[in-house]
């Protein structure tokens, strides 16, 4: 039904489009066409012609398409390319979908796990579009390469809604729903500042196991953290990527312990699998890790798991990164089936958690952030 429905709303601008074009000569300009304007359909008006009755027509047959859509409940179909299943977050982004773009709640939900295949992601959106479906969000597993395929979708009238990371060489979506990923990278940053203080620590030399490269996730946590490193002169003495899995951060660790043995106090994962890994490690070589001991270990998004590492004294703080975006994108597929213009990014609400001796005062850029105290009620009510 949406397919029929926009072509009908695309035709009728075109006619308009042709009717505003046609005033006087005066009229024609160099300029690339503008949209129809109000006054010069109210000109069209004034000369009755056959396209403004053509115009007449489509937009009377929208209105109709519409309220039978609306009568019939009818489904909209969804396709929803995602990155893939590496981690705690990406299980708890993909059940957010699959709960709301559910039969039940009136859609059809074609999902395809990319299994962190740029390629194959790629080729899912195609595969929307040649199935004509009503909608197609993505996750882009890396933040380029993706002009091509949107201008495909955009030339084959179907919205696109990106969640989470972000596509950095086009901006031919409806819009984006996701998290400040430089502002985690620096809160991680100034927190670490604060703590250091408030602990007497006057050195910092970290051991960073960033995410899937070239992920805006990861290039916005890294180039955050960095940023407060370069300000407090502290020493980064290697940044490789776990790839936001626990076996990467096992691995990355493993290299670690053995060519910077005794020679950090700060280990940053960028995501909590990663972190999970990465102190099986450290348990394996006899690093003591965690609040009280010689390692600082911080790391992201906040699963459930994560929390309940930070609530065992394993993890010093946990910077979440909401993954539950689909109640925001389903607001996002109303206002365009209304034909209304979403905000162009919608961002989650995010929170730093830690146990009370981890608890400090920061800021970032001026503005006091608050942290969470991780208890089981917290850890209960994750994600
Ligand atoms: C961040 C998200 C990242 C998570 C990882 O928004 O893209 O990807 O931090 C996940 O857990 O793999």
């Amino acid at each position: 039904m949406k397919k029929k429905l926009l072509s009908l709303v695309l035709s009728a601008v075109m006619v308009a489009g042709l009717v505003a074009g046609c005033g006087s000569s005066a009229s024609q300009t160099t300029e690339p066409a503008a949209e129809p304007t109000e006054a010069a359909a109210t000109e069209a008006a004034a000369e009755p012609t056959e396209e403004v009755a053509d115009v007449e027509a489509a937009e009377a047959e929208i209105a109709k398409e519409a309220a039978d859509a609306v009568a019939d409940g009818e489904t909209i179909t969804i396709g929803f390319a995602q990155v893939g299943h590496e981690s705690d977050w990406r299980t708890a982004s993909t059940k957010s979908c699959q709960d709301v773009f559910s039969a039940d709640n009136g859609y059809d939900l074609t999902f395809v796990d990319c299994d962190n295949d740029s390629a194959a992601q790629l080729e899912a959106v195609r595969g929307f579009i040649e199935q004509g479906l009503d909608y197609i969000i993505i996750d882009p597993i890396v933040s380029t390469g993706w002009d091509t395929v949107l201008t495909e979708c955009e030339d084959a009238g179907i919205p696109v809604i990106v969640i989470d990371r972000t596509i950095d060489d086009s901006d031919k979506y409806a819009a984006w729903v996701g998290s400040n990923f430089k502002t985690e990278g620096l809160a991680a940053g100034e927190w670490l500042k604060a703590y250091a203080e408030k602990n007497g620590i006057k050195e910092i030399n970290a051991l960073v196991i960033s995410g899937t490269t070239g992920a805006s996730a990861q290039i916005g946590r890294s180039d955050g953290f960095k940023e407060i490193a370069d300000r407090e002169g502290w020493t980064i003495l290697d940044e490789q990527t776990g790839d936001f899995t626990e076996e990467g951060g096992q691995q990355v660790m493993e290299s670690y312990c053995k060519s910077y043995d005794g020679k950090f106090n700060v280990v940053v994962c960028q995501n909590d699998n990663e972190a999970f890994g990465a102190m099986t490690a450290m348990d394996n070589a006899g690093v003591k890790y965690g609040p009280g001991n010689d390692v600082i270990l911080i790391s992201f998004d906040a699963c459930t798991a994560g929390l309940e590492d930070v609530k065992a004294g394993k993890i010093t703080a946990d910077f979440e990164c909401n993954p539950l975006a689909a109640p925001f994108v389903e607001e996002v597929i109303a206002q365009l089936a209304a034909g209304e213009e979403p905000e162009k990014e919608v961002y989650m609400e995010e929170h730093w958690y830690a146990l009370p001796d981890a608890i400090v005062d920061f800021s970032i850029d001026g503005e006091a952030q608050t942290m969470t105290e991780v208890t089981d009620d917290v850890i209960a009510a994750q994600y």
